[in-house]
């Protein structure tokens, strides 16, 4: 017998920051429901956060350590598996040097507050250049034009959401993914809010989308050419002298430079390439420029494209050439409890790009990582600094990178992998040991990350639900001792020390901010909306917005010249873009294991527009065979009439029917991976990022 008790934490899954309240009793979850005290989510939740029972009470999570043996995965000791690791590990540093250790570390790293302390430490103490993240199949855009505009690579302008009047949604789908790199709970019914105080959301995807539903108006845009979009948006501006930096006009640098380059797009010369008329495109700057307050917001498309960093570098340009940067009902940025960003201010750690280089391709590095697009070389290649082991954290790449065969290639062909990781999944199960972790209700969160990008500056600390089994261990213990075993010394803080060590650095003093201050507020504290910073905040050496720096400046004759291609340039073999799209029931790859989540209609199909379906004789949930330049695919197709001609849709994170995974559910709804089909070499060129959005397919009927 116990009672009924209730616990108050963060929801870790997406970038929402959701308060969940969870009544539970004798370590039985009873409900999850949303906190209506959350002082940032007022109560909102999606469904996957009751999922998060599942995870904690999912069989197939990894409960000790195991290593790969001739006769199947073996059961060992932590002990075992720390000295093995540090066995190896230094035996391939020894014969071939440090460089031949590469990581990667996936996107539940920046929902787990152990991994974003420990983990960095951790990678310091091996000493390789060879790292990767999730960054360069993300947001990797975000940070380059924020480092080179603002100059610090964390620096992002927030869509001040709730007081703006027009909100301009490029390539994102917050309906469904929650938001991204603007961290607004219940983001749809703040949408709608837009409307109801009488102002405008417009949608620019090549898909009618779930946003594209509650929004005012949806244009659809040829993948790939929303760079020419924006330019020709600016184009209009400066043409109809509709500019004005506001309170930033002695502020910026590089004006005239860029509205000479503006000149070059007017719609009449872009619109066929982007599929508006000109008139629309004009409208719509208009409409933008002479709106009360308005903000650009552009995500996941428009990163993960072959201009993805001109696109956001004009993103930012568009809101501030019409006023709207740093102002309220504009983007506006944050000023965290916990200010990473104002920290470097003492650590000068601003982010880098380009002081080295990877060793195949020669792509620049960033913030200390190279592009994970490149990482299959890095291991298949051989030669001085070839990778020849592996560490994953909280990653899945072979289905979340371009390329996923290849990597699963390279991955086998490693002297040594180890992983972190709570599942037997389609990466990890090329490991020679898993180390499993905590996750989830296990863990004490306090959000390093989004708390950065938050509408408003919240704090909050989460205390885990239940303890772990003495056989489990947090991931920041596994990365501190794996640490020690390559400093030789011992880091004495624990993760809570840790946190508030960085908490005695707050500026926000009322009340003194400590981790068991935090514990007195678990809906958190609301220290209210985002107010205007700049000058003051830039970590320019002039102190100056960089209107046009000269890399975005010369990444403009690429763009010229991939229009001089699009004029001639016709693809009859692959006459199809592929692009990916995200379900509210999933989470990138790595929660298919719910049965909550997978139940109903198959969600891992092709979308296809009715008018190509019915040229190429198809029906609706025929299998169909998709080829690209790298790969094949089977799959159903769902015919529609909401995704533009000449474009198709497979989600991402799927593809569980490799052999060897234990994950009895997702196994049972596989799925193909989109990224057997999309291809490495697509990149963009200028950081590194991964073009998802460029690849090409063929579809026939199979
Ligand atoms: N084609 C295409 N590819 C894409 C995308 C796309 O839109 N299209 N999206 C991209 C984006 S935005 C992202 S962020 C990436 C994601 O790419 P990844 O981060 O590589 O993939 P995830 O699916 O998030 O895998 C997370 C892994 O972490 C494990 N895990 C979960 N919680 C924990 C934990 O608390 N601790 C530890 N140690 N492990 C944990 C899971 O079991 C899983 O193995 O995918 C990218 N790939
Ligand atoms: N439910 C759910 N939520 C999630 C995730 C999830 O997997 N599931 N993943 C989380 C992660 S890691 C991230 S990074 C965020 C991503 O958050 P979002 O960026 O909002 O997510 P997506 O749904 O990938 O939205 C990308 C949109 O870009 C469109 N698009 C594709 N190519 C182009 C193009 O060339 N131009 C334009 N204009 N649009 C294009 C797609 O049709 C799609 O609607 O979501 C997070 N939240
Ligand atoms: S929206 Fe994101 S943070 Fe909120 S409950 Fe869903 S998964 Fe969790
Ligand atoms: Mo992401």
């Amino acid at each position: 017998m116990g009672t009924i008790k209730t616990h108050y934490r963060t929801c870790n899954l997406c970038e929402a920051m959701c308060g969940l309240e969870i009544k539970h009793k004798n370590n039985t979850i009873i409900s999850i429901k949303g906190d209506k005290k959350d002082e940032l989510s007022n109560g909102h939740i999606c469904p996957k956060a009751t999922a998060l029972k599942d995870v904690y009470t999912d069989k197939n999570r990894l409960k000790t350590p195991i290593k790969r043996t001739n006769n199947g995965w073996k059961s060992i000791t932590w002990n075992e598996a720390y000295d093995e690791i540090e066995t190896e590990l230094k035996r391939i540093q020894t014969k071939y040097g440090k460089n031949a250790i590469g990581s990667y570390r996936g996107n539940p790293t920046v929902h787990n507050t152990g991994l974003m302390l420990f983990g960095t430490p951790f990678l310091q103490s091996l000493g390789s250049n060879q790292k990767y993240t999730a960054t360069s199949v993300d947001q990797l855009p975000h940070h380059f034009a924020s480092l080179h505009m603002f100059g610090h690579y964390l620096m992002f302008p927030i869509p001040d959401i709730d007081r703006t009047d027009f909100m301009l949604i490029m390539g994102g789908n917050p309906a469904v993914s929650n938001g991204s790199i603007m961290t607004a709970p219940d983001f749809s019914n703040r949408l709608k809010a837009i409307k109801k105080r009488g102002g405008k959301v417009v949608v620019v995807d090549p898909r009618f989308t779930e946003t594209s539903k509650i929004a005012t108006s949806h244009f659809y845009i040829k993948p790939a050419t929303d760079a020419l979009l924006l330019l020709s948006l600016i184009h209009v501006i400066f043409e109809e002298n509709l500019e004005s930096l506001g309170h930033l006009s002695n502020h910026t640098t590089g004006l005239e430079t860029l509205k000479k380059q503006a000149k070059n797009y007017a719609p009449k010369k872009t619109a066929k390439y982007i599929g508006f008329t000109s008139e629309e495109i004009k409208q719509l700057a208009l409409d933008f420029a002479t709106s009360k307050t308005a903000v650009c917001y552009g995500r996941m498309g428009l990163s993960t494209q072959e201009f993805g960093g001109l696109c956001q570098w004009l993103v930012t340009i568009l809101n501030c050439i019409t006023g709207n940067l740093d102002v309220e009902g504009g983007a506006l940025f944050t000023k965290p409890i916990i200010d990473i960003v104002g920290m470097s201010k003492i650590t000068g750690k601003t982010g880098s790009f380009n002081k080295y280089q990877s060793r195949v391709h020669k792509l620049p590095e960033f913030t200390g990582e190279f592009p994970v697009s490149t990482l299959a070389d890095e291991i298949l290649t051989p030669g001085k600094d070839q990778i020849k082991a592996m560490i994953t954290i909280a990653g899945n790449p072979v289905l979340s990178t371009p390329n996923g065969k290849k990597l699963e290639k390279a991955f086998e062909s490693l002297e040594f992998m180890v992983a972190i990781d709570i599942y037997l999944n389609e990466t990890t199960k090329h490991a020679n040991i898993i180390l499993p972790t905590t996750t989830g209700l296990e863990t004490a969160l306090y959000d390093l990350v989004f708390h950065q990008f938050a509408i408003r500056n919240t704090a909050k600390y989460s205390e885990a639900l239940f303890e772990k089994f003495e056989e489990q261990r947090h991931d920041w213990e596994i990365l501190k001792e794996l640490t020690k075993r390559f400093t030789g010394k011992e880091n004495l803080l624990n993760l809570e020390q840790t946190l508030d060590y960085m908490l005695q650095f707050s500026s926000y003093t009322t009340p003194k901010i400590s981790v068991n201050e935090l514990k007195k507020h678990p809906h958190g504290i609301d220290y209210g909306a985002l107010k205007p910073q700049l000058p003051e905040r830039l970590f320019t050496a002039d102190k100056k917005i960089a209107l046009a720096h000269p890399l975005f400046i010369e990444d403009l004759k690429r763009l010229n010249l991939k229009l001089d291609k699009l004029t001639t340039e016709k693809n009859p073999k692959y006459p199809f873009s592929l692009i990916g799209r995200r379900h509210l029931r999933s989470n990138n790859s790595w929660m298919h294991n719910s049965v909550r989540l997978t139940k109903g209609k198959e969600r891992c199909t092709l979308l296809i527009n009715d008018k190509d379906a019915s040229q190429l004789n198809l029906k609706d949930g025929q299998i169909v065979k998709v080829t690209s330049n790298v790969g094949e695919v089977q799959i159903p197709i769902e015919i529609t009439n909401l995704i533009m001609a000449g474009v198709v849709s497979i989600p991402h994170g799927w593809g569980h029917h490799r052999e060897g995974i234990k994950l009895k559910i997702a196994q049972q709804h596989a799925g193909v991976s989109l990224n057997d089909l999309t291809n490495e070499k697509n990149m963009d060129t200028l950081t590194g990022n991964a073009d998802f959005s460029g690849t090409k397919v063929q579809i026939s009927s199979s």
